[in-house]
């Protein structure tokens, strides 16, 4: 694969929302778009690296500096093949998941137009159409939830995800199940907000039928989560604690887990989520694909890896028009059916840029040639 130009561009893009976890909130999506151009053809991934090192330890600032400043000297000064060799190239640079990500992603829809294939065909997916699910944020009430679980139900979404903190948890999922019944696929996502001091917390919740709660203690941990698991009925699913295939082994083998959330940006790609999703299909751990606020690109990304057969949980990838105004692929992301996205069959992720739309977004952008 001859690479001829990358092209980095910071965008800005307005939220129709305030969207909260137990970290912080986000109104303005910020992201580096990601181009890469060979052959005539162009492929495109995002960063989901966020603003603040609040969900993970990368900012927009770091991956842009690791791309520009290590891995995309390392992409020029050595031929690669296969998107395969892009992960084994990065491997010797530590951590840093997300900037290694968005160029590893951009290099698969290359990869995936070159060959004339979808990317979901390149990484092996054989889905037509995939469930999907919605993460709904912290609010200041809990009917302001409420009324918000009732608008995406009436959508289809195949999942509710409920963001909780301590003192916005068990009312919180009391009034969901009260309200809309036993029935409706609920988890609550913690995003780390717990300690094991919180075990009583937990056990309450561990009385709603939960689908999963996701990663109620620390962001590094699988040790407190192994104890925690053991004392609930309810999955733990990890989503901070899992980087790579290595911790997914580690968690499934002390019973950390029932369900992994896997993020292509988190664990540093699509080989590397691959393998993950591999991994947990061999041990009977279902997988699904969460989500971290992303523009058309990352959603297309996110549909591609979701074809895969493990990936049997609807996962965060709402549609477009929920998060934007006016997304960056054509037409955006939408659902196809009631809860339901389309797989796209054209070569890649299968959307179009919208080029006019970046224009509008983007606040920096820089090219870089071998
Ligand atoms: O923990 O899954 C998470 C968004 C930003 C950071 C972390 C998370 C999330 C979400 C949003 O839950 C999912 C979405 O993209 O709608
Ligand atoms: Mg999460």
């Amino acid at each position: 694969m001859k690479i001829e130009r990358i092209e980095l561009q910071q965008l800005h893009i307005p939220l129709r929302f305030r969207f909260e976890t137990s970290f912080g909130y986000t109104l303005v999506k910020e992201l580096i778009l990601v181009s890469v151009y060979g052959e005539g053809e162009v492929g495109y991934a995002e960063s989901v690296a966020m603003p603040d090192p609040y969900y993970n330890e990368e900012t927009t600032e770091t991956a842009w500096h690791m791309m520009e400043r290590f891995l995309i000297p390392k992409l020029f000064a050595n031929p690669i093949e296969t998107p395969e060799d892009v992960d084994r190239l990065f491997a010797p640079v530590r951590r840093n998941y997300m900037a290694k990500s968005a160029l590893e992603g951009a290099i698969w829809d290359l990869y995936s137009k070159q060959k004339g294939i979808s990317l979901a065909r390149a990484l092996g997916g054989d889905k037509a159409v995939i469930d999907v699910g919605i993460s709904i944020g912290i609010e200041p009430t809990v009917d302001q939830v409420l009324a918000k679980v009732e608008r995406h139900l009436a959508e289809g979404y195949k999942k509710i995800k409920v963001k909780i903190k301590p003192g916005f948890d068990v009312e919180l999922i009391r009034a969901i199940r009260k309200q809309f019944g036993d029935d409706v696929p609920l988890m609550a996502d913690a995003n780390s907000a717990y300690t094991m001091e919180h075990v009583d917390i937990m056990k309450e919740l561990d009385h709603y039928g939960l689908m999963m709660i996701e990663q109620p203690l620390a962001h590094d941990d699988i040790i407190d989560h192994a104890k925690l698991q053991r004392e609930l009925s309810t999955p733990i699913c990890l989503d901070e604690s899992i980087h790579s295939v290595e911790d997914a082994r580690k968690a499934i083998e002390l019973g950390s887990c029932g369900i992994i959330n896997i993020k292509v940006g988190r664990v540093g790609g699509l080989t590397e989520s691959k393998r993950i999703h591999d991994l947990c299909q061999a041990h009977g751990i279902p997988v699904w694909c969460g989500g971290m606020i992303e523009s058309g690109v990352g959603r297309a990304h996110n549909i591609a890896i979701t074809t895969l057969p493990n990936f049997t949980i609807p996962g965060d990838t709402a549609a477009s028009s929920r998060y934007w105004e006016e997304d960056i692929v054509e037409n955006g992301v939408e659902l196809i059916a009631p809860g339901q996205l389309a797989v796209p069959e054209g070569p890649g992720i299968g959307y179009a840029l919208n080029k006019r739309a970046v224009g509008n977004y983007v606040l920096r952008s820089q090219n870089f040639r071998p």
